[in-house]
């Protein structure tokens, strides 16, 4: 078979239906494009411990420290079950974090801000999380198995997560006026970069045109942002939190809220590597990684004796 008819043996599949699996034929461009969401994906959720790590030690009380470990060790747990998803595609582990170490790879610019207040914590859980899963729950259909079966388990999680988050605003929120200002001043500086993470306007995205076309995304980066905003209005308005943009309007017309530009100079800046925290997150993955080095040592040196014993 020629390569372009393999390739449209391939579409017609994509077009019927039919997941992808490891040991398919796939163009190569699809599996690089793969690649490269999946391990930017994985590292988000890696990353993305970092800002929620940082409060463990100082919840306000025992439960939320429960409900904080929890949830960042789930995020732990999702970056291994993606870097999983990579391996199947023929990079290794090893190499998809070295990627991301030499600054190669990407992972979402919301990771960058930095969380500067307990209520900046409840906040990260119901808008970024909040987030995530208007992103994921469109991945649990994506063309290819891994990738999907991976988010169908996620998205559960994420969704305590974005719950969890709400309920410790509606505690804040209805709390003192200091607990108050608290959670709108962390709703001031999350709101927008939150609206970042859907990417860059549909006019400005590389990789949509193709990416819904093998059907690896469902729904442009504009599409999922607008329903984001459109679910989220309603939530702040329970909270009595005020979205800060002056523009938020609902449009009868159009039946969705209209909303101001973004600042895409600072996405793009932060996608750069010029964010508030880009150079501190880098860091300290790599530190973990260096530090880890006697563990995975150690683990490989027991695993070889556990073999040798077998074969003995
Ligand atoms: N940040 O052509 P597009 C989470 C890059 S998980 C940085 O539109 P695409 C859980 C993009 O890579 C959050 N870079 O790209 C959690 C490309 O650059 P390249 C992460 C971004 O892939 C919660 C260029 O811009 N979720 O939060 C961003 O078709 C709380 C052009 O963009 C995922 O990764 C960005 N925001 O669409 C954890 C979901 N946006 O590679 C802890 C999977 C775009 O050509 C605590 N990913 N870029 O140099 C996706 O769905 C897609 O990759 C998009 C971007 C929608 C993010």
């Amino acid at each position: 078979m020629t390569q372009a008819e393999q390739e449209i043996r391939f579409q017609e599949k994509i077009d019927r239906e039919i997941k992808i699996e490891p040991n398919d034929w796939m163009p190569d461009e699809y599996r690089q494009t793969l690649i490269r969401q999946i391990s930017q994906h994985a590292h988000s959720e890696v990353v993305g411990m970092l800002p929620e790590g940082n409060w463990i030690t100082r919840a306000p009380n025992l439960r939320r420290k429960a409900v904080l470990l929890a949830k960042v060790q789930d995020e732990a747990g999702h970056g291994l079950y993606l870097y999983s998803a990579v391996e199947t595609l023929g990079t290794s582990r090893e190499q998809t974090i070295d990627d991301l170490h030499s600054g190669k790879a990407k992972y979402s610019s919301i990771f960058n801000y930095p969380a500067l207040t307990w209520a900046d914590i409840g906040t990260i859980g119901w808008l970024v999380d909040g987030a995530a899963i208007m992103n994921q729950v469109a991945l649990c259909r994506t063309s290819y198995g891994p990738y999907a079966r991976a988010m169908v388990k996620i998205c559960k999680e994420e969704s305590f997560h974005q719950r969890q988050g709400y309920e410790s605003l509606t505690k804040l929120c209805n709390g003192t006026p200091q607990q108050k200002a608290m959670a709108q001043d962390a709703m001031n500086r999350f709101w927008w970069p939150a609206l970042m993470m859907f990417g860059p306007s549909d006019a400005d995205s590389t990789h949509s045109d193709q990416s819904i076309k093998w059907k690896i995304k469902r729904f442009t980066n504009d599409e999922l942002r607008q329903n984001f905003v459109d679910a989220t209005v309603a939530q702040a308005e329970i909270l009595g939190l005020t979205i800060p943009d002056p523009n938020l309007k609902w449009n009868e017309a159009r039946g969705h809220y209209d909303f101001s530009e973004i600042n895409w100079d600072e996405f793009w800046q932060v996608v750069k590597g010029n964010g508030p925290c880009n150079k501190e997150r880098l860091a300290a993955r790599v530190k973990a990684k260096e530090e880890g080095a006697w563990v995975r040592e150690a683990a490989s040196a027991f695993a070889k004796k556990r073999d040798m014993k077998k074969s003995a």
